[in-house]
């Protein structure tokens, strides 16, 4: 197939657009580096020195990779989007392009716009652009997993049966996502669900736990390809942020009680989960939801993981409960299903000390790159410190 990967640059979309293009598919990454740019405004950088996209794709070549085409473009510039697709005129198109740090949409005022109008005006217009191009191409569209909060019921494929006052319906299943960044997923998910209805647009919408880990079977061809590792307070997500820290001897920076529970992947699964939504597409209307994720943890089992493995290393870590910066649950229900992938085949691949054991060793080697004044969370999701998030009003507890 003729696949365009939409932030193909970028941690997932890297992994991802080298997969599709080993399994055979025509690939091409349209990307504006903006990520790049936000990195170097925030003074953070990938932990793993990422080489230019250009030299990435040379080295691909010379590994014996498939050709990828790249299209510099920017998906909130509609008629160059239009262009792109036209000229492509791809079978299938994977949205990563968006600003996808939650921290990041808190910072201020600007920050949560720029996200709302990178991410929101970006769907949007892939939307308008299928529709006026290529009506027939399946979207594949990277979701989240924070979409659905944390809910005391267990979490569905994106639709909920729900009887009320003696009628029944099956209806999108509710949404409290926790951060600015978040609640353009939510927007997007309705935005794409409304074109498959009004205009028969075939979507997948991904919702992706929380991504770790760093070579895949492709990256791992040439060092130049080597994917970002994101450590710092901004973008660093909390299992890889767990490993570089034991690495660095800084504490474990548990947020709060650390009962936060998530879903996880695997970085190898996500490109795995991404081909298979492509080659077993939706068919024409329909919103198909699959919730992309492998395992659940605490944020504290994690933490106590990485310390038993990083005292096998030889390393002395420490597990500290920092101040959480973000209004969420500290301890709460959690439970959801993921069936719709293992269904088409996934073989998860479940997180094992072999994949920790290399974060922590990668952190090792890089260490003179490190800032660690950047590993601290210094944004605040509310100014009011004593703010606690709102318990939703029950019948039961359970
Ligand atoms: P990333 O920041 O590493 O990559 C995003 C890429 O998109 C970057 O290369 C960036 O330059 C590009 N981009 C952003 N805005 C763009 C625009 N307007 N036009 C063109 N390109 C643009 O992020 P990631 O971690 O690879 O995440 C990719 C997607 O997966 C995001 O949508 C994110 O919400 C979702 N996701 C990520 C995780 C995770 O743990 N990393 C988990 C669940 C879902
Ligand atoms: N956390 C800590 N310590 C840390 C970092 C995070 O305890 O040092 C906690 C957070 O408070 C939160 C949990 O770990 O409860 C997850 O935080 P995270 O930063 O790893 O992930 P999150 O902000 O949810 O966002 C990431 C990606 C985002 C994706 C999301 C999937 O950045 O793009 O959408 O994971 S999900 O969480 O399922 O919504």
């Amino acid at each position: 197939m003729r696949i365009v990967v939409i932030g193909g640059d970028g941690y997932c979309g890297w992994a991802t657009a080298l997969h599709l293009a080993a399994r055979g598919h025509d690939v091409v990454i349209a990307d504006n580096f903006v990520r790049r740019r936000w990195d170097r405004k925030l003074g953070v950088s990938s932990l793993t020195p990422i080489r230019t996209l250009a030299t990435r794709l040379r080295a691909w070549e010379r590994s014996g990779g498939r050709h990828i085409e790249f299209a510099r473009c920017d998906v909130t510039q509609y008629e160059a989007l239009k262009e792109l697709f036209g000229r492509v005129r791809p079978d299938a198109i994977v949205h990563f392009g968006q600003q996808r740090s939650a921290p990041f949409s808190m910072i201020d005022r600007d920050a949560a716009a720029l996200t709302l109008v990178n991410n929101t005006i970006g769907n949007l217009n892939v939307l308008w652009a299928m529709r006026e191009v290529v009506p027939e191409a399946h979207l594949v569209k990277l979701g989240t997993m924070g979409e659905y909060g944390t809910p005391n019921i267990d979490i569905e494929e994106g639709f909920i049966n729900i009887e009320h006052k003696g009628r029944r319906d099956r209806l999108p299943f509710p949404k409290q996502p926790g951060s600015f960044y978040h609640l353009t997923k939510v927007s997007d998910s309705d935005h794409i669900y409304f074109a498959c209805r009004a205009w028969g647009v075939r979507a997948t919408d991904l919702n992706q736990g929380v991504v770790y880990g760093l070579t895949t079977e492709e990256t791992a061809l040439a060092p130049e390809l080597i994917n970002r590792l994101d450590y710092d307070g901004v973008y660093g997500t909390v299992l890889n942020r767990f490993c570089i820290e034991a690495a660095l001897g800084h504490p474990l920076t548990v947020y709060g009680q650390g009962g936060q529970t998530r879903t996880f992947i695997d970085i190898r699964d996500t490109a795995r989960c991404i081909a298979l939504a492509i080659e077993f597409p939706a068919d024409h209307g329909e919103f198909r939801v699959f919730n992309q994720f492998t395992e659940i943890f605490s944020v504290l089992e994690l933490a106590h993981r990485v310390e038993r493995v990083a005292q096998r290393l030889g390393l002395e870590p420490t597990v500290a409960h920092v101040e959480n910066p973000r209004v969420e649950r500290e301890a709460h229900y959690y439970s959801s299903t993921n069936e719709h992938l293992l269904s088409l085949g996934l073989e998860p691949r479940l997180l094992d000390d072999g994949t920790i054991t290399e974060l922590i060793e990668t952190a090792g080697r890089y260490a003179a790159r490190i800032d660690r004044a950047q590993i601290a969370a210094r944004v605040q999701w509310s100014d009011r410190k004593s703010h606690k998030p709102q318990k939703t009003p029950r019948a039961a507890s359970a």
